[in-house]
């Protein structure tokens, strides 16, 4: 099923290949929770277990999805946690404008706080149905559908509230620090310079 129209640049790939850096965790339903720290407007940190998470109201969404170095998928019905929920629940700072998810490993990616509450950005469970499959996230993945696919953390762990933007793991390494398709943000190179211009 095709959603619409791919973003310029992209191909269609066949299937739902995995794509990641690094390993795919084991999953420790004791071990694991999911966190939600740094600048939250009770200075505490917050925390829920798998079951807790499980628990939550889910909505459903359908979206294509997009890989910075071309292939894009289509049709993807994702369930999940609205991401804005996760803000009532653990409500931030007056000052937060960016949230850094964070993944297994060390993986993660910054997201300005309105990317993160927009109505379709979910902490997606299900997949088609199903419950993700390990190589595509489980137990949980954040799902951003009008971004590029390296800002959607698969194995998400927590949360961080932040009062100024700082870069994630692929935003470091050359990636755009907004990524939307649509404009083609692919490379750290298109952003504007960082620097006042002067004269
Ligand atoms: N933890 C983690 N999440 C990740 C990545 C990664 O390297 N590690 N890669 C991202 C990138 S670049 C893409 S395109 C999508 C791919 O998701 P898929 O394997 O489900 O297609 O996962 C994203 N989430
Ligand atoms: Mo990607």
């Amino acid at each position: 099923m095709t959603t619409g129209d791919l973003p310029p640049g992209q191909r269609l790939a066949q299937g739902w290949p995995v794509s990641h850096y690094g390993p795919v965790p084991k999953f420790r339903p004791e071990r694991w929770n999911l966190q939600v720290f740094g600048a939250t407007a009770s200075g505490e940190k917050y925390s829920w277990t798998f079951d807790e998470v499980a628990a939550l109201p889910r909505v459903t969404i359908v979206t294509d999805m997009h890989c910075a170095s071309g292939p894009s998928t289509t049709g993807h019905e994702f369930d999940g946690v609205p991401a804005a929920t996760l803000l009532e629940l653990a409500p931030p700072a007056p000052g937060v404008t960016h949230v850094m998810a964070w993944a297994e490993y060390g993986y993660s990616a910054n997201l300005r706080l309105g990317d993160f509450t927009s109505e379709r950005t979910l902490l997606a469970m299900h997949h088609n149905g199903e419950p993700l499959t390990v190589e595509h996230g489980f137990p949980l993945r954040l799902v951003v559908p009008h971004l590029y696919g390296y800002k959607g953390p698969k194995w998400l762990r927590a949360i961080e509230y932040m009062t100024a933007d700082r870069r994630g793991f692929w935003e470091e390494r050359g990636y755009h620090n907004i990524a939307d398709p649509w404009k083609e943000q692919r490379h750290s190179y298109q952003e504007d310079a960082p620097w006042p211009v002067v004269g």
